[in-house]
């Protein structure tokens, strides 16, 4: 059974392989895991890819039907992020306002820690990748706290593998569910991510004649043991 070719993943995994931001090897991720691919979206570190970038989180939004009334870039990967995203919004007619924080309190000047627009409404989030999800709960917890809504949170890649609980001993246990589902199931939130695992792996399926055959069978492995249904 052939699964349907999502092609603006598809040109966001070339897009990514070709920019050097989608690796291939062996990588530690935050969680402990040897992952043998690794996504690294601050190396889209020019005009032209981060141009392209926001192009295709503006593309994935519009399509994905979310409603939202502003964005918000979480400090630091997410403000250049948030930012571009606004900017292709409105060349495509979706204008709205843009909002970020930074990690330290500042005690003069403007003060506070939020900069930009002024939090209100539904607010969608732009982020990197998920993969346990604190960055998105910490975002999730200030929108609150200035009294907007958190609404939707849109990301470049889904990892699609388990996320990580710390127990009642204090133990890290992976949990049956990823990242993503929690942030869907338990807080809520819309989520659109331009490409997920799945994608990327039938990207490697297709290119498997070039010089990508060698990691498919890593990357499905990878996904055997730590991804989710
Ligand atoms: P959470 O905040 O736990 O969801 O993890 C997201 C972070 O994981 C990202 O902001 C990165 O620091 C890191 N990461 C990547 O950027 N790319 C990957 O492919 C994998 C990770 C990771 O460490 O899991």
């Amino acid at each position: 059974r052939e699964t349907p070719v999502d092609a603006l993943a598809q040109a966001f995994v070339q897009f990514s392989v070709e920019s050097g931001v989608l690796r291939f090897g062996e990588f530690k991720t935050k969680a402990g895991r040897l992952s043998p691919y690794f996504f690294n979206a601050g190396l889209f570190d020019d005009g032209l890819k981060l141009g392209r970038l926001a192009g295709f989180y503006a593309d994935r939004i519009l399509a994905s039907g979310i409603d939202f009334d502003m964005v918000f870039g979480p400090a630091y990967k997410g403000i250049p992020l948030a930012a571009t995203v606004a900017v292709e919004l409105a060349r495509r007619g979706r204008n709205v306002p843009l909002a970020y924080n930074r990690k330290e309190a500042k005690d003069h000047g403007e003060g506070g820690t939020l900069v930009g627009a002024p939090l209100r409404g539904r607010v969608l989030i732009i982020d990197d990748v998920m993969s346990a999800g604190t960055a998105a709960r910490e975002s999730i917890a200030l929108i609150r706290a200035a009294g907007a809504e958190p609404h939707a949170v849109a990301i470049a890649l889904d990892r699609q593998e388990m996320a990580t609980e710390a127990g009642p001993d204090g133990q890290v246990r992976d949990v049956p569910y990823s990242a993503v589902q929690y942030v869907r199931a338990q807080l809520g939130l819309h989520v659109c991510a331009i490409a997920k695992l799945a994608d990327l792996l039938q990207y490697l399926q297709h290119h498997a004649g070039e010089d990508m055959g060698q990691h498919q069978a890593r990357v499905q492995a990878y996904r055997d043991r730590y991804g989710v249904r």
